[in-house]
């Protein structure tokens, strides 16, 4: 029988036991923080929490960077019954204002250092608390924390009850909060831990993700915690930090970027892997080429899976059977999957269409927008991921493009309607389109294609200046070039295919 309880219990009471002196993270220059610390530090934060007037179902927004205290300040938020919301650490307050706006926090939490300006903001938009997270900074939620007592109190939360929201944005440009509950979470989990054969206690977990994002804060940290493993937690991606510490590791997860990046530097070899069980990729299409040089430099095939922010992993190659490239595998166990038009009627084999999806791990719907949910599922209850997609006659699944207008660079997604909402802004600016084009570090990378106003002098640099501070750094494009008319069909719709074919 699943259970139904607060994920927070899942989390850091296992099934498996294991010695108490178990490392959970092992941050490199920090003190090992241990499992069994896990229930007292965050009883502490609970009680802080608690103090601060948060309860269950109040939204928790946080941008912070990656640290121990991060992932305690998670669990204690699951713990509490709050909703914990994470963003990106490069959004600038332009775009915070908007989450903030829309999730209605109780609590928001920001690094030391844009304490005034984010906390004066949070100020103006009505949220009851800021604080920040850090050593000794303004505010911080941590101060005297070990004066407190540790609250035992777990709220009593459901399958149903929300554990976070998670911002993606849209294609209309305004981002949507998917509302995700402890037992999509839990399922998803629990069904991964199982399919990638963890193994509980002996695993040591690769872990260079951001903390903001499905990847790097519920697949990786919840494997690692359903099997107890050490997790190796750097901070800040960088090759040489993987370099150091594949050796002592037995799983890493990466976006395809990491892997191009390691195959890059020459000192990267088998001997390195030699410890390493499994290499899994996702986020974005991992290119045939990588897989391939990956197996000659490693002998590791890299299990590549497929998921989205709205239903967790959806998709895996499998552990056992052939792990192929260009494929993401088979629908996860619990997880039905299928392939249908644009009017809704399922495929045969091998046809191309969208893929559509249902399961435990499906979220259930966007915050605050009860339209924009309905219209993003079927009539019986299937996710509708936009994904273009084929599945043969054994169930396996290829990713083959996208119906939305979507950009993933280095695994992060991007709009082009933000971008372009932005740019039309600019003052000399007729019109502009953004696409995605090849970029051999992060896959695709923005280009934006601009139209003047008639007469009007504009370069690219003053695009690129007046898009600083509006919108995130990743976000900006990597290049702008200038054309008199944006081609259109007859319904005066622009024509993103041509344009990508005349600027690869
Ligand atoms: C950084 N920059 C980028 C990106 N990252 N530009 C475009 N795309 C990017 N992804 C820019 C910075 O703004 C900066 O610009 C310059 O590149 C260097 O920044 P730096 O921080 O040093 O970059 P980096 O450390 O080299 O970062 C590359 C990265 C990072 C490690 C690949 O982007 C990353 O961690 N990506 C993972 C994202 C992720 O976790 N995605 C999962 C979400 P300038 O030089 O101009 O200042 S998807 C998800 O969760 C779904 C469910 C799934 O399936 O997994
Ligand atoms: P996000 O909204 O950040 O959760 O990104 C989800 C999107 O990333 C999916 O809808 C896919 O378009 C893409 N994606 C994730 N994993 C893969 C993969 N293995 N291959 C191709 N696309 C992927």
């Amino acid at each position: 029988m699943s259970l139904n309880e607060n994920l927070y219990l899942s989390l850091v009471n296992p099934a498996q036991t294991v010695s108490s002196e178990q490392v959970f993270l092992n941050s490199p220059g920090r003190t090992p923080l241990l499992y069994s610390q896990l229930e007292h530090l965050t009883g502490k934060i609970h009680s802080r929490l608690l103090a601060l007037g948060v309860s269950p179902g109040d939204r928790v927004v946080v941008q912070i960077q990656k640290s121990n205290e991060a992932v305690l300040l998670y669990l204690a938020c699951l713990r509490a019954g709050a909703i914990y919301i994470p963003l990106n650490t490069a959004y600038t307050p332009n775009e915070v204002k908007y989450f903030l706006q829309d999730a209605a926090p109780k609590l928001f939490v920001c690094e030391p250092a844009s304490y005034l300006e984010l906390g004066s903001l949070a100020t103006d938009l009505q949220v009851p608390f800021t604080k920040s997270l850090g050593d000794s900074g303004q505010g911080n939620l941590l101060k005297g924390i070990e004066l407190l007592p540790d609250n035992p109190d777990v709220a009593h939360r459901s399958n149903d009850d929300l554990a976070s929201i998670l911002y993606t944005s849209g294609t209309t440009g305004r981002s949507k909060g998917a509302m995700l509950s402890h037992g999509n979470l839990r399922s998803n989990a629990q069904t991964l831990h199982d399919y990638w054969q963890w193994q509980d206690g002996t695993d040591v977990l690769l872990h260079a993700l951001p903390i903001f994002h499905v990847h790097g804060l519920f697949v990786a940290l919840h494997c690692a915690m359903f099997g107890r493993s050490t997790v190796n937690f750097i901070q800040k991606f960088s090759v040489d930090s993987l370099i150091q510490h594949l050796p002592h590791s037995t799983v890493m997860m990466g976006v395809p970027t990491f892997y191009t990046r390691l195959l890059d530097n020459l000192s990267f070899n088998a001997q390195l892997c030699k410890n390493m069980r499994l290499f899994i990729a996702g986020s974005a299409p991992l290119l045939a080429e990588t897989h391939d040089q990956f197996v000659a430099r490693t002998g590791h095939k890299i299990l590549e899976r497929y998921g989205m922010t709205e239903c967790g992993m959806i998709t895996s190659n499998p552990y056992d059977g052939k792990r192929i490239a260009g494929s993401v595998g088979f629908a996860l166990p619990g997880v039905s999957a299928r392939v249908a038009d644009s009017e809704g009627n399922i495929l045969a084999d091998n046809e191309t269409g969208v893929l559509e999806v249902k399961g435990p791990n499906v979220f259930s719907g966007y915050w605050k927008m009860p339209e924009k949910s309905a219209e993003e599922f079927t009539d019986d209850g299937y996710f509708i991921t936009g994904d273009l997609s084929t599945m043969d006659s054994t169930g396996r699944i290829t990713i083959v493009g996208r119906s939305k207008d979507l950009i993933i660079s280095g695994g992060f997604n991007i709009y082009p309607k933000e971008i372009e909402t932005e740019i039309d802004q600019i003052e000399g600016v007729k019109e502009s389109a953004v696409i995605g084009v090849p970029h051999a570090d992060f896959g695709e990378a923005v280009l934006a294609v601009v139209v003047a106003e008639a007469n009007c002098e504009l370069s690219g640099d003053v695009i690129l200046e007046s898009l600083q501070g509006r919108l995130a750094k990743f976000k900006q494009p990597k290049s702008i070039v200038f054309i008199d008319e944006l081609p259109r069909n007859v319904m005066g719709k622009v024509q993103k295919a041509q344009l990508r074919a005349n600027h690869q």
